[in-house]
């Protein structure tokens, strides 16, 4: 019996760090990390355990909202990262914003930039979320200037 224990334990302590989901550490400079702590100031529209939603500093449409997990992970590529719940309540967010902003049913887009060619500035993941009016068709594009 107390082999077997032994044999748990040691088998514990070489795997744990592979089976124990950790928190990716955030940089201390990401601004969305300060917004979802308070520290920094946004105009926000929604919160839950898990994300939070707010205007975008620099709107680009009529309705232009951020929804960003709370717990900080750097892309779309690094989803899984985050616990399932966050990543259906990043979605579902989404359209619930959508709805509140009163642009459900005219239409509105949902945009993950991610990485350097789509031109993501701001490394911690966000949707955007944007519409209250016609939007450009062309807004997946190849950069027609390469
Ligand atoms: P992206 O290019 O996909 O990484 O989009 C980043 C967006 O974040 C961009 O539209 C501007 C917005 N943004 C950057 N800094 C701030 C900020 O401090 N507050 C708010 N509300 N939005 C910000």
């Amino acid at each position: 019996m107390r082999r077997a224990l032994a044999l748990l334990a040691a088998f514990a302590l070489a795997t744990g760090p592979t089976l124990r989901a950790e928190a990716p550490k955030a940089p201390a400079d990401c601004i969305f990390c300060r917004i979802a702590a308070g520290t920094a100031p946004s105009r926000k529209v929604y919160e839950d355990p898990y994300v939070l939603a707010f205007w975008d500093i620099r709107p680009r449409a009529k309705v232009h909202l951020l929804v960003i997990p709370k717990q900080h992970v750097a892309s779309l590529k690094e989803l899984d990262e985050l616990p399932a719940e966050a990543r259906a309540a990043l979605l579902s967010a989404c359209v619930r914003v959508a709805r509140e902003e009163g642009i459900l049913d005219s239409g509105f887009r949902v945009i993950a930039n991610s990485g350097q060619d789509a031109g993501q500035s701001v490394f911690h993941l966000h949707f955007h979320v944007v519409g209250g009016e016609k939007l450009r068709e062309d807004a997946i594009t190849r950069d027609p200037a390469k």
